[in-house]
């Protein structure tokens, strides 16, 4: 590994690693542009196995997309209801309810719930759907809404973001989700979801929510016309928000899916690219307790194999997921506990299911 690690150039990352030290803006870029990958995951797996060992986190969970109407038209989404894409829907209090009870007979932990904009639903259904949930499964922990949600909320809501996320709270949302983040970048948010918050609108929202005392994911979507640079300076935005609130709970890489997008034309990230941006993530985000290998978008093979380049969770059971379908036309995308606990087994770690706060639900013997 040694030899490895002077052919890649990243002898002084090595040093900073071991010691503990931070790494900067340079490194991040010299990990992405190392044809060495080897060398990056053990560098990452140094600083997984230190602070988790050989355990691998999962969640018992479901997926809710309230609605799928949309005014952002961000040019990577499929999920939105467009001419051609897929047909409007929004979902009612009852059928919120209907959707929770139909996985009454599942140990779920956790329930995950976003949406797209529509600016047409007034305040207090999203307060509703979210009191409907908490009745119907009081114990299970409720991750709801982006930061991008938690802005068109505060917008047709005439209150102060923090009255809003009071009434969230009171409601029934205990964190909240990663997503809507895509590249923290002026030059991507201009090129490809201009109508949405800015990135420092994002990291204004994020740093609301957690003053307010929600915690919260951080998710990047990476694979499409990003550059290291802008990847880097994504995760260093984070990194910054982190040290100054330590309410970010884990870090996604949310590997791009073109199908059914307008760049349908790029191709779909490969194996070698997820493991990477999993494995930077991990070296660079000091200050983040986890990463997160998204089995749904990077498929269970490569999440599997994340687990020895840096990822030390592979999420959840899923049940229905909508907003990206790799290699499926379907919304069910599902594994059993069975089978990630297999996934995790095989790759020779130590399955661990944890509730959304990464409190330990039950160990496996
Ligand atoms: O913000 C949209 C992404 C995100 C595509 O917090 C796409 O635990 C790939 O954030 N290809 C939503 N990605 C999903 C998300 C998430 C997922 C799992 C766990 C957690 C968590 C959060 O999905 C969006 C956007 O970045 N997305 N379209 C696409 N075509």
């Amino acid at each position: 590994m040694e030899r490895l690690i002077r052919r890649a150039g990243l002898e002084e990352i090595h040093r900073k690693v071991l010691a503990g030290e931070r790494l900067s803006f340079e490194e991040g870029v010299r990990l992405y542009g190392t044809p060495e990958l080897t060398a990056v995951g053990y560098l990452a797996n140094l600083v997984r196995e230190r602070r988790h060992g050989d355990r691998a986190y999962w969640v018992r969970n479901q997926h809710i997309n309230y609605t799928n109407i949309c005014n952002k038209d961000c040019s990577f989404c499929s999920f939105y209801a467009k001419k051609g894409g897929p047909a409007p829907y929004t979902l009612s209090v009852d059928q919120i309810r209907e959707k929770v009870r139909q996985y009454r007979e599942i140990p779920i932990t956790e329930i995950h719930m976003v949406g797209g904009i529509n600016p047409r639903l007034p305040y207090q259904y999203y307060l509703d759907i979210v009191r409907a949930i908490k009745e119907e499964r009081p114990q299970a922990h409720l991750k709801a809404y982006t930061m991008i949600e938690l802005e068109e909320i505060h917008r047709v809501s005439g209150k102060s973001l923090e009255d809003v996320l009071e009434d969230l709270k009171a409601a029934g949302v205990e964190s909240m989700p990663g997503g809507g983040a895509e590249i923290l970048s002026a030059r991507l948010h201009q090129e490809l979801f201009k109508r949405k918050l800015d990135f420092e609108g994002w990291l204004r929202m994020a740093r609301a929510a957690h003053r307010a005392g929600l915690r919260s994911n951080a998710t990047m979507l990476y694979g499409h016309i990003e550059s290291a640079e802008e990847r880097v300076e994504h995760l260093l935005r984070l990194r910054e928000l982190q040290d100054e609130t330590g309410g970010f709970v884990t870090f996604i890489p949310l590997a791009f899916d073109p199908k059914g997008t307008e760049l349908s034309h790029l191709p779909n990230t490969t194996g070698v690219e997820d493991l990477r941006a999993i494995a930077v993530a991990r070296l660079m985000l000091d200050n983040f307790e986890h990463i997160k290998a998204f089995w749904v978008m990077i498929t269970p093979p490569v999440a599997q194999t994340a687990l020895w380049y840096g990822a030390d969770d592979l999420d959840g059971t899923i049940q229905e997921y909508e907003i990206t379908h790799v290699g499926t036309e379907s919304n069910r995308q599902v594994l059993t506990h069975g089978q990630l606990l297999g996934l995790i087994e095989e790759a020779g770690r130590v399955p661990v299911e944890r509730d959304t706060l990464y409190n330990v639900v039950e160990m496996a013997a």
